[in-house]
């Protein structure tokens, strides 16, 4: 198992919900090391540069009104195989489908608002830490 570096988010929903501590405490008891940690409110054009590969769906337009809607926490973690660990942790994207005991699963219901970003390859991450921390 390498150690990889992750970019996780807190979307405004979970911002609003007061979900913080709650994500970041199940990523803290999971082993993952908490790196770097900022909260901002993300403009059109981070939004967009963010969801580059978004940006012909459907949803796009929906996407960067909720992700501009309100601040963020962004965050980098790392450990064995961080990336995909993260992923599970959240769960699939639409939390009608994701799991108990998932972020999703727990505290969502609406695609749109699933609560929680997390990069899906190492690539994504490493593009994904360029934009929110350097
Ligand atoms: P992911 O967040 O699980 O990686 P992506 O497919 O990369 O999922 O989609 C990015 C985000 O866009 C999702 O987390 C969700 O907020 C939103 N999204 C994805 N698919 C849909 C859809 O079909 N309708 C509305 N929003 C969507
Ligand atoms: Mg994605």
């Amino acid at each position: 198992m390498a150690t990889e570096s992750t970019f996780v988010m807190v979307k405004p929903d979970g911002v609003r919900r007061g979900l913080v501590g709650d994500v970041i405490s199940r990523f803290e008891r999971k082993g993952l090391t908490l790196d770097k940690m900022r909260m901002l409110t993300i403009d059109e054009d981070l939004a967009s540069r963010h969801y580059a590969e978004h940006v012909e769906k459907p949803f796009f337009g929906d996407l960067v009104e909720f992700i501009t809607s309100g601040p963020v926490v962004a965050m980098q973690w790392s450990g064995d195989s961080a990336v995909s660990v993260a992923r599970t942790l959240m769960g699939v994207t639409n939390p009608v489908e994701s799991a108990p005991g998932t972020i999703r699963g727990d505290f969502g219901l609406v695609i749109t608002e699933n609560i929680v970003h997390g990069s899906d390859s190492p690539e994504s991450a490493e593009r994904e830490l360029g934009l929110y921390f350097s």
